[in-house]
């Protein structure tokens, strides 16, 4: 099959017209608070947020009647979350199609067409202008697959360190990747998004020397924000670390 036909055959999931157009100027979900309009404003963000918890729970429902065990991995763009599932799929090569990638991305089907080589069964969500999934685009997507086949799901949400934090989508575990590249401060800059993580992948310690990033520190950062975070220390480019997130996941 030529690269071309394979594109063709790549489902992209995208929002609906009009879907989520919020002010993100504010920085973390924050509004513009014009003294005209910004109560109007804050009160339609909190009923989109509260709708979103809605439609998550929902999802969760979905998750636990249909026995499916699903992970929403965030973290900044290019700490390594493509890697990790790409690694994953590779390693758990038995439960290949019981496996199903929701691929986030603002645009491109990149992520989708890597994860998708190694055999599974994946599906790119383009948001657009947003900076984050929703549980919206998530019951999207389940639609397109036939579900009873899946086991596995694996969220990958698009590269950021703030946005997707807010946004539940009814995954049973948060996992955020970070790296050594986003440098020494980077765990204590985004308090939020490590206070909801479940587990904490801190990817390219092969790098960490060049970097000269204190690999611990950053381990006790986030574990001073949230002390139940369960933390890898990771390169996934070296194969270090990946085994032990597979066992702890209990793939
Ligand atoms: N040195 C090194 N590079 C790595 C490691 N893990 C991933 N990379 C590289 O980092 C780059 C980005 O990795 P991706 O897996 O695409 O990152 P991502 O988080 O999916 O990126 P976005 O989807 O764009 O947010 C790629 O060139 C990877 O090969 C690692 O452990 N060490
Ligand atoms: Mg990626």
């Amino acid at each position: 099959m030529t690269p071309k036909n394979k594109e063709k055959k790549r489902i992209v999931i995208t929002p609906d017209e009009g879907e989520h157009h919020h002010d993100h100027s504010g920085g973390h979900h924050g509004h513009t608070h014009s003294p005209s309009s910004g109560t109007v404003e804050i009160k339609l963000e909190e009923n989109f947020m509260e709708r979103n918890k809605a439609l998550a729970r929902e999802n969760l429902e979905f998750f636990e009647k249909h026995g499916i065990k699903t992970i929403n991995i965030l973290g900044s763009v290019g700490s390594g979350k493509t890697s990790l599932i790409e690694a994953i799929s590779q390693k758990i090569a038995s439960r290949r199609k019981e496996i199903l990638v929701i691929a986030g991305d603002v645009t491109t089907t990149i992520d989708a067409d890597r994860i998708a080589k190694h055999g599974v069964q994946t599906i790119q969500v383009n948001t657009g202008v947003e900076c984050h999934l929703d549980a919206k685009l998530i019951q999207k997507a389940l639609q397109s697959v036939d579900i009873d086949s899946v086991k596995i799901i694996i969220i990958e949400n698009v590269g950021n360190l703030i946005c997707p934090a807010d946004f539940p989508l009814g995954s049973h575990l948060r996992l955020v990747v970070v790296s050594v590249t986003e440098g020494p401060w980077m765990i204590q800059k985004h308090p939020v998004m490590f206070h909801e993580a479940d587990i904490l992948v801190i990817n390219k310690i092969d790098l960490a020397e060049v970097m000269e990033v204190d690999v611990d520190q950053l381990e006790r950062d986030a574990k001073e924000i949230n002390s139940n975070l369960v933390v890898f220390q990771t390169s996934i480019r070296k194969d270090i670390g990946v085994d032990e997130i597979i066992k702890h996941l209990g793939f």
